[in-house]
């Protein structure tokens, strides 16, 4: 079986985040071994190198307390249409940076699957749905924007890129959420995003979870895009990122989901985001991403080299 290849873009966007360090992410992947891990699976693998940003534009908005909307845009801009393209050309797989690199990851990739006249549905694991506008971020970190943006909630315009294809709420689906805002809940309330906590996930165990929102892609031979968090994992196996929250994935829990997303054969990208090298013990949290991509891409359990973290 031809394997399309693997398409690796940093992404060194960090001003969207509280705290700096995200810039950091693609070298730390690089380090961590991910494109040797991806070869030795059979994959090709394109190492495109890192984005930048489009042109700054002035941007001012209401909200005082928003940070860097100028850079994110320009990021989102840009990231949009290398997402857009390289969806042609193999799976993509995004190294963030922080998460409001996804604002165009989404909306890129969306555009590709309505050419492609696709459904396009997004896996989300975080511990944050990041589905605030610019008028509720009370932080102004642009990374608890990008789902809000890409699913065409109201007053991005003027400011983020209009969208080609808006993401459909319904074909969302988000697990391990754990930390929501008031404005995202009751927006959510109404959304039509699946959500799946962290209660869920320890009620059912991922795979019930995980499976029925498969089976909806897979009948619709969607494009799947995966938009994996560090801070969807627990702090205690995850520390590098700078919005830890407790009660997080297990280290079982998230390879599970990695394996059973590989045997559906129906990923066609994938963002990492929000590892912070900074914040990191001696790369362990960069190491353990790459295990997770590894094993989204077909490493078997019986195949784990013997490495500690
Ligand atoms: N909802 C909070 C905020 O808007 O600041 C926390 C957002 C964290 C976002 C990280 C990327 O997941
Ligand atoms: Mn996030
Ligand atoms: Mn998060
Ligand atoms: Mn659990």
């Amino acid at each position: 079986m031809t394997r399309r290849p693997s398409i690796l873009l940093g992404v060194p966007v960090q001003e969207g985040a509280g705290r700096m360090g995200c810039d950091m992410g693609p070298s730390a992947f690089r380090a961590a071994g991910l494109a040797p891990a991806l070869r030795d699976l059979g994959y090709i693998v394109e190492d495109r190198g890192n984005l930048s940003p489009a042109p700054l534009r002035d941007l001012r908005h209401d909200n005082g307390a928003i940070k860097y909307l100028p850079e994110v845009v320009a990021w989102t801009e840009a990231i949009a249409q290398a997402a857009y393209e390289a969806a042609a050309d193999g799976i993509p797989i995004f190294l963030g940076g922080d998460h409001s690199l996804s604002a165009g990851t989404m909306t890129g990739l969306s555009r590709r699957a309505a050419e492609e006249d696709r459904p396009f549905f997004v896996l989300w694991l975080d511990s944050h749905p990041d589905f605030h506008t610019l008028e509720t971020t009370q932080s102004g970190n642009l990374h608890g924007v990008p789902m809000a943006y890409a699913t065409g909630r109201g007053g991005f315009e003027g400011y983020f890129p209009a969208l080609h294809a808006p993401v459909k709420a319904e074909n969302v689906c988000m697990m391990g959420i754990r930390s929501v805002d008031p404005p995202e809940r009751a927006a959510l309330a109404t959304a039509g995003v699946t959500i799946h906590d962290m209660r869920a996930i320890d009620e059912n165990g991922v795979v019930p979870l995980l499976e029925a929102f498969l089976r909806r892609v897979a009948a619709t031979r969607g494009r799947l895009h995966v938009s994996l968090d560090v801070d969807f994992l627990d702090p205690g196996i995850a520390p590098g990122v700078g919005t830890t929250v407790p009660g997080g994935a297990t280290f079982r829990e998230a390879h599970l989901i990695m394996e059973i997303l590989h045997d559906s054969g129906l990923v066609t990208s994938l963002d990492i985001v929000e590892l912070n090298p900074f914040l990191d013990e001696r790369g362990r949290t960069a190491l353990l991403m790459v295990d997770l991509v590894a094993s989204l891409m077909g490493r078997r359990v019986l195949d784990r080299p013997t490495r500690s973290f």
